[in-house]
């Protein structure tokens, strides 16, 4: 066990399919005392993990309730964010929850007996978004429900791919309420104005196939490719392995054009590219092509 677990923890793993094998069977099996070894922090309702160079990877952990989105677990997920989007040995992040459920919504029973007062005067999901101002790219991984809240996180995210099993939805009409993370405006975007009328006002769920069909995910990884967790570690590392500068700024110009109009939004892209041609990496990656040669980035 402890040296799958030096193999889990360690940056420069060799196989990121078997840390990944290791990071599923630790969830179920690692005693705390082990996995108070570990150099990464230990937190009660998500795992972190580094299963490639410069890839993060984050697992909900909250089995019993269907990773039901909480407060102490968004904490959780806010505070790993924020570190890895500091730590600059991390240059992708992956985001996942379990096979049943990726996340079954915002945790109802810590929301039923919440007056107005309180949820407005406490800016109740305000905190709740704050994946979508870091500058890492993050990567959904979804498999199983992604209802409510977990559909709307899945869509903070920049990327989405899904398993064949995944199952997304924002259910909240079913219980009294409209999606409150973003929901009614992501999925909009994502997948236009008739349909998300039809997922939010009827409530009813729709597959991994409609979603991909719809542009709402990249790509729905099939089962005889392996685990949609083994195919965003490594298309997280394919990102971290480009010039995080131009990997960053590819990212805030592609937001732009859903915060901005299209002439603000091409002129934008026109100056984010120009400014590139300040950085190192730009000057090695066209010198790189000129002679033949791979790029070696600096991320400066
Ligand atoms: N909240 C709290 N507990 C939950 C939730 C949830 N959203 N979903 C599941 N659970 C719990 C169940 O209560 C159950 O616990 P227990 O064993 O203690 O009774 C356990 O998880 C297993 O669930 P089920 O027994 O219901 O499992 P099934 O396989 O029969 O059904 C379903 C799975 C279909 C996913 C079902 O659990 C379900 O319908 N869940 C609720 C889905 C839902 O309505 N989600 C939307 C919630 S509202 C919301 O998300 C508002 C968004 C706010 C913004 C968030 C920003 C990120």
């Amino acid at each position: 066990m402890a040296s799958s677990l030096l193999r889990l923890r360690t940056p420069l793993a060799s196989s990121a399919a078997a840390v990944l094998r290791n990071h599923r069977a630790l969830r179920h099996a690692t005693p705390l005392s082990v996995r108070l070894m570990s150099t990464e922090k230990q937190y009660e309702f998500i795992l972190t993990s580094r299963p490639a160079d410069g890839v993060a990877l984050i697992t909900l952990n909250r089995p019993k309730a269907l990773n039901a989105l909480c407060t102490p677990l968004f904490n959780e997920l806010n505070e790993a964010v924020k570190a890895f989007d500091n730590d600059d040995s991390v240059r992708a992040l992956v985001l996942t929850g379990s096979e049943r459920a990726f996340a079954a919504g915002a945790d109802i029973k810590e929301m039923k007996d919440k007056e107005f007062s309180e949820v407005f005067k406490g800016k109740f999901l305000e905190s709740w978004s704050l994946l979508t101002t870091i500058r890492k790219p993050i990567i959904a991984a979804v498999s199983g429900y992604a209802l409510g809240g977990g559909c709307e996180l899945a869509l903070m995210c920049d990327i989405i791919l899904a398993s064949p099993t995944a199952t997304f939805g924002q259910p909240e009409i079913n219980i009294g309420v409209i999606p409150g993370g973003g929901g009614s405006q992501r999925l909009a975007h994502a997948i236009g104005k008739s349909r998300t009328m039809e997922i939010v006002l009827t409530g009813r769920n729709f597959s991994a196939q409609e979603a991909a069909d719809w542009g709402m995910v990249s790509r729905v990884v099939p089962a005889e490719e392996g685990s949609v967790v083994d195919a965003a570690v490594k298309m997280a590392a394919v990102i971290a392995s480009k010039s995080q500068i131009a990997v960053q700024a590819g990212k805030e110009v592609v937001n732009a054009a859903y915060e901005q109009s299209l002439q603000e939004g091409l002129r934008y892209e026109r100056r984010v590219f120009h400014s590139l041609f300040a950085t190192k990496d730009q000057k090695e990656g066209m010198s790189a092509f000129a002679e033949k040669r791979k790029p070696t980035w600096t991320h400066s």
